[in-house]
């Protein structure tokens, strides 16, 4: 019987999460980047062996990347595009040398993903991340204060986003920026709201069909360098699945992937499934989607949230989202016996509970200790009790 292979995420030497820490929590391998080594340059072969010995020291597998970054010049191909993607090519190359296989990246302009609250306190007394549109419109709008912006809401919503804002004092304005444009983890980049401006000029003459054509053209580049170095490139979806700030987006839903197969049908084409980024925002059959691109799929963020009417959404438990987890669980290991192949699973993102919220470490927004050790604990154990019934 094919497992999914359960990985945590580890954010190299300065994570207050160690592999220690990761290899008790049931996991067998780890999802890492060299975050040192800055957006567009080549990973050497030095490099990924020096951090590939530092998790099989500890008794871990490196089960793949999150994330090579693309380049942004490559999404406006400006600049030295050209040269970042010979650099992408190398790096891919550099990797299956050193038996890395798995290669996750995106293709969200200037962001990566987005929230309002890092620090939201659920009913359980746990402390989660949620987006909150109200917050979401009144920095867009009064904060951020981009042109044109008011014509991407009603007069309703404008309406609820100057309420939203005279409410907030000085200082929940500035954590409300801070939270937006300062970076998330795995985002590699953090800006001022100044520096933000004027990425956000960069995509003004850009629309979603450019940007795909962008992509296309460096899938073209790069998927036929990733299948002789037998390394699958997975794609993860805009989060939220929506236009951000103006931003173009290219990844936010069934179609959007089915697009990308068509236009490079190569085999290291693939896909992240993250649950959670399509549960941001729209109805996505993700059961379906697993099935339909189950060949494809090489890489899974587990991860329920649940929506609401006003266009908010909470990360939530992954048994207590919107999420058919039990569902989604069984056509990943159908997918697995089919493939006869084990796929990389990682819980995504986990509260903060316990001694998460006490112990003064410092955890990334997402990547607590405790939060995901519990959400692996479950997932796992669901994982084993279906492929008990899925063999009798
Ligand atoms: C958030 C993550 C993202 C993801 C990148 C992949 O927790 O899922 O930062 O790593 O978008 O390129």
């Amino acid at each position: 019987m094919y497992l999914c292979e359960q990985t945590m995420r580890w954010y190299g030497p300065n994570d207050p999460v160690t592999l220690a820490d990761i290899r008790m929590a049931g996991a067998t391998g780890v999802i890492t980047a060299l975050h040192h080594i800055p957006n567009g340059e080549v990973w050497s072969v030095e490099e990924i062996e020096k951090r590939k010995e530092v998790i099989e020291a500890a008794g871990l597998k490196w089960s793949g990347v999150e994330s090579v970054p693309v380049h942004e010049h490559i999404k406006t191909q400006e600049g030295n595009w050209r040269q970042y993607i010979e650099n992408y090519k190398q790096t891919l190359r550099n990797l299956g040398a050193c038996g890395i296989t798995m290669v996750t990246y995106n293709f969200m302009p200037v962001l990566d993903w987005t929230r309002t609250n890092l620090d939201y306190v659920f009913p359980d007394g746990s402390h989660g991340l949620m987006f909150e549109k109200a917050a979401y419109m009144a920095f867009d709008l009064y904060i951020l204060q981009r042109a044109g912006a008011e014509k991407d809401y009603t007069s309703q919503e404008i309406a609820r986003a100057k309420a939203r804002f005279d409410q907030m004092s000085a200082a929940e304005r500035e954590t409300l920026t801070r939270t937006m444009i300062m970076g998330l983890p795995g985002s590699e980049e953090s800006f001022t709201l100044e520096q933000f401006r004027e990425q956000l000029e960069r995509y003004k003459d850009m629309d979603a069909v450019r940007l795909r054509a962008n992509l296309i053209d460096f899938l073209r580049a790069v998927c036929p360098v990733a299948d002789e170095a037998g390394v699958k490139m997975v794609i993860h979806p805009d989060d939220p699945p929506m236009p951000v700030l103006g931003l173009p987006r290219v990844l936010s839903g069934a179609e959007d992937f089915q697009a990308l197969v068509d236009a490079v049908p190569n085999p290291s084409n693939g896909l992240c499934l993250c649950t959670g980024s399509f549960g941001g925002a729209g109805k996505h059959d993700l059961v379906g989607m697993m099935r339909r691109f189950g060949d494809r799929i090489n890489f899974v963020h587990l991860r329920a949230v649940s929506q609401t009417e006003e266009g908010d959404f909470y990360e939530k438990w992954t048994f207590e989202g919107d999420l058919d987890t039990y569902e989604f669980l069984r056509a990943m290991l159908e997918v697995e016996q089919r493939r006869s192949c084990s796929i990389p699973l990682r819980p995504d993102h986990g509260h903060c509970i316990c001694d998460d919220l006490n112990s003064g470490k410092r955890t990334n927004p997402g990547y607590t200790c405790l939060g995901r050790m519990r959400e692996l604990a479950e997932i796992r154990g669901m994982e084993l009790a279906i492929a008990r019934q899925m063999s009798e």
